[in-house]
């Protein structure tokens, strides 16, 4: 089970960084005395200046070669964290100046320590001034090592949803009983994971048939109203189930006990229809109290009433086929 932000170390502060090698060198410098100490100094700072700034770095995925549902997604997440500042674009771009810190590091060093050849006392007083440098610039990314610590660590709390498995999205107003046919069929309320998205959560289910591992997103707080209701942030968190979406069940409550009018549940599904482009199929939940309306498939998921039926309805639409190595 994983993600690509899932594995992200903790991202270390400027302080942290600029301690660690400062510390390092003053123990690399008490080995060795006169310019050698001081030229083995410069040289351990600078290393591991450079080396856990670049760490930074490259511990992160190519934002390139991500699906594009989990770019949509960081993309929102980072930007509801920050205000509305940032996003994936602003990640790269602090990204790209600790890498350009970490070459700096290694460009101060390569500066310095040919100069440092004359007599221990200036080696002495170049090393310090080299060591002033090399604290500056790390210094001068420290904002960017903060965004990018706190982007990782709201990435990291990311559900384990995989883009490549087969996905059945649940969509439909609060209360028509969304969670209790995701919580039905996958029997795992614990295997849900929720992610604290702004006002809203993806919850993800998981179940199994003909050993095909089909996904179940339930979406309270998403798609569960009028796209005009909806925040920049939660538009784009449509966008990126849309990517993630290889059905729809859209979810009417026809007894009107979950507080909405049928015509105004109604006018969701005709928009949800119209976005997405894969199978979106009409369940009338509640069936045990009325069947009031027309849909593709009636259910009472507290009767226990079709409930399979709809399932099966929501896999037939997804239409996944594994492919076989030995199929010819
Ligand atoms: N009578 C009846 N009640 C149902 C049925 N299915 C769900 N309910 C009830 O409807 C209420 C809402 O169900 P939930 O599953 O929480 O609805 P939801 O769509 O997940 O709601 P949000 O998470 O708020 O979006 C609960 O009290 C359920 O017990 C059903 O088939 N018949
Ligand atoms: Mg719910």
């Amino acid at each position: 089970m994983s993600h690509p932000f899932e594995d992200l170390p903790t991202t270390p502060t400027s302080e942290e960084v600029i301690d660690k090698a400062f510390s390092r060198a003053a123990r690399a410098g008490k080995a060795k005395s006169g310019i050698e100490g001081q030229q083995s100094m410069l040289q351990t700072a600078s290393n591991i200046v450079s080396d856990n700034l670049q760490n930074v770095v490259t511990s992160w995925p190519d934002i390139e070669t991500l699906d594009p549902f989990y770019v949509e997604l960081a993309d929102a997440i980072i930007v509801s964290r920050t205000d509305g500042e940032g996003g994936i674009d602003a990640i790269k771009q602090h990204l790209s100046e600790v890498q350009w810190a970490s070459r700096k590091a290694k460009d101060i060093h390569r500066e310095y320590q040919g100069r440092m050849t004359s007599d221990a006392d200036t080696a002495r007083k170049l090393r310090k001034q080299a060591f002033a440098r090399i604290a500056d610039v790390v210094e001068e990314v420290s904002d960017d090592l903060a965004a990018i610590s706190e982007a990782r660590d709201t990435l990291k709390t990311l559900p384990d949803i995989r883009p490549d498995e087969p996905t059945i999205v649940v969509a439909g107003y609060p209360n028509v009983g969304k969670s209790s046919f995701v919580n039905h069929v996958t029997n795992a309320r614990n295997e849900t994971a929720s992610y604290p998205f702004t006002t809203t959560q993806i919850r993800v289910g998981h179940l199994e048939r003909d050993r095909i591992r089909y996904q179940l997103v339930d979406t309270p707080g998403l798609l569960d109203r009028p796209e005009a209701e909806r925040n920049d942030i939660e538009s784009q968190a449509v966008s990126a189930v849309e990517h993630l979406a290889d059905a729809v069940l859209v979810f009417l409550d026809p007894s009107g006990n979950c507080g909405y009018p049928l015509d105004v549940q109604l006018e969701l599904r005709d928009a949800i229809e119209a976005r997405f482009d894969v199978p979106v199929l009409t369940i009338a939940n509640k069936s045990d109290l009325t069947t009031d309306v027309e849909a593709d498939h009636y259910m009472s998921v507290t009767e226990a009433d079709n409930v399979d039926g709809v399932l099966a309805a929501a896999i037939e639409a997804v239409g996944y086929e594994i492919e076989l190595p030995f199929d010819e």
